[in-house]
């Protein structure tokens, strides 16, 4: 038996409608729609856009249908952390981008109320200023009754049923690292109103079939589904390999690295390498460190860009590739870099605080980022296997970031160990994997889903290069 599904999957700077095919020996997929994913900021801070989102997934899903009348059904995965509050099944305000500054505040309050060390014991999560539990800190919670993560807000607004999907949930910071329930005694210490968290359902579970009217609108019903709908969820899903030597790196907006373990790791070493303990598909934990990822090269290109120019990006990557003097290796991890801005002009105050050469080019500032990328990769693969007693000898790199071959070789240069790179759209293929075995179009566990990716989509190798050429 085969069939169709259809991933929606949103990114920070982008958005795409897939179509997933897949049977017992079968996987392909194939885009259907993208478009941009573009914050605004107004006076009260940088929110998303996220009717135009809404709008974007509808007309992606009404071309899914005509493309393949017999979809059967649909899943949606977003970036983590953001959500929006509810009021009688309104939306009061628009949500939040985690970029926004206002979590700094929130930090201060929660850790006024649960200090850092006790809020890691409970939650296992790494501290990211910008982790849910600091947002609500900050936000008007009695006037809501309700909080939607991003793709739960999607998921109501499609079939008008509530619930919190659990691995996208553990990126709240409230939920508990063992019981991965809400932490009602959390919850309570933080003086949080327990109510507006809805419950709790695991990936695969059917939500519910579409509104009449988004029905009318896409062109028929389709049943929802809940995939891992943290985007990182689902791009571990994908990773084509099931060895126990394997750690990963899901790379695009973000450089997420880590490895996948049956149990959380929660020790004092854990907690001050930043390492998180994330929900994910099956109960699995996502024992993983953010890295800032392609983030700084972005918004490099973005500052690069605000005098009308059009950035080469291909271009500019292949004379980074060829600049042959010692650029800087900053530490890409450095909170300086997390809000949006003039990225170059931060990593050159950086080089000359730390005394490092400054960049002299566009092609060096590129190189000076995908060096220090991969630096922090290495390091952060290397902490991986330490705090998780794990053996690592190979690396798997996915998402938007296996396509860059100087990261991909710089990384595997700087580890001394193998890398391999792909797919690209690991997200999207986690997404239409979960759906298609909740829908018996697959069976097993994840080990045989991942054994489909890497006959499917078998990824690119890159040898570490001896010291002296690297
Ligand atoms: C990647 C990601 C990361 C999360 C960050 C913010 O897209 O979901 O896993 O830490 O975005 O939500």
């Amino acid at each position: 038996m085969s069939g169709a599904v259809a991933a929606i999957d949103l990114g920070a700077t982008s958005g795409r409608v897939m179509l997933g095919f897949v049977g017992h020996d079968e996987l392909s997929i194939r885009p259907v729609a993208r478009f941009a994913n573009t914050p605004v900021r107004i006076a009260d801070g940088l929110h998303w856009n996220i009717l135009e989102l809404y709008r974007n997934v509808v007309a992606g899903l009404g071309a899914a249908v005509r493309e393949e009348p017999g979809l059967r059904s649909i899943g949606v995965d977003s970036w983590a952390v953001d959500y929006a509050l509810m009021r009688g099944g309104r939306m009061l305000g628009t949500p939040y981008h985690y970029r926004d500054e206002r979590s700094a505040a929130g930090v201060e309050a929660v850790h006024a109320l649960v200090g850092p060390q006790e809020l890691y014991a409970a939650n296992g999560l790494q501290h990211l200023p910008f982790n849910t539990v600091f947002q609500l800190a900050t936000d008007e919670l009695d006037l809501a009754d309700t909080m939607l993560l991003i793709p739960d807000l999607l998921n109501f607004w499609l079939t008008g049923n509530t619930a919190a999907e659990r691995t996208n949930a553990s990126t709240t910071g409230l939920l508990g690292a063992e019981t991965r329930e809400w932490d009602d005694e959390l919850i309570a210490r933080l003086g949080m109103p327990r109510a507006i968290l809805p419950g709790l359902v695991d990936a695969g579970t059917t939500i519910g079939g579409l509104l009449p009217s988004v029905a009318a609108e896409v062109g028929r019903n389709l049943s929802v589904t809940t995939v891992g709908s943290h985007d990182t969820a689902s791009a571990v899903v994908a990773i084509p390999s099931s060895r126990d030597d394997t750690a990963y790196i899901s790379c695009g907006t973000w450089g997420l690295v880590g490895v996948e373990l049956e149990h959380p790791v929660i020790s004092e070493a854990g907690r001050a390498a930043n390492f998180t303990n994330e929900g994910g598909v099956d109960g699995r934990v996502r024992y993983l460190h953010n890295v800032m990822g392609l983030w700084l090269l972005s918004e490099s290109v973005r500052s690069w860009e605000r005098g009308r120019e059009v950035i080469d990006l291909p271009g500019l990557l292949a004379q980074a590739a060829a600049v042959t003097t010692p650029v800087a290796v900053f530490d890409a991890d450095d909170p300086r870099f997390l809000a949006p801005g003039d990225m170059p002009a931060r990593i050159a105050g950086y080089c000359l605080e730390y005394d490092l050469p400054v960049p002299a080019s566009r092609a060096e500032f590129v190189r000076s980022i995908i060096e220090s990328l991969a630096d922090a990769f290495a390091r952060a693969v290397v902490a991986a296997a330490e705090l998780s007693g794990r053996q690592v000898s190979i690396v798997h790199i996915v998402g938007g970031g296996s396509q860059n071959e100087l990261l991909c070789q710089l990384t595997a240069d700087r580890l001394g160990r193998p890398v391999l790179a792909g797919p690209v759209e690991a997200t999207a293929i986690g997404n239409v994997l979960v759906q298609a075995r909740a829908q018996g179009l697959v069976t097993g566990s994840l080990e045989s889903l991942r054994t489909l990716v890497a006959r499917a989509f078998s990824p690119r190798p890159y040898s570490p290069r001896p010291r002296a050429s690297a």
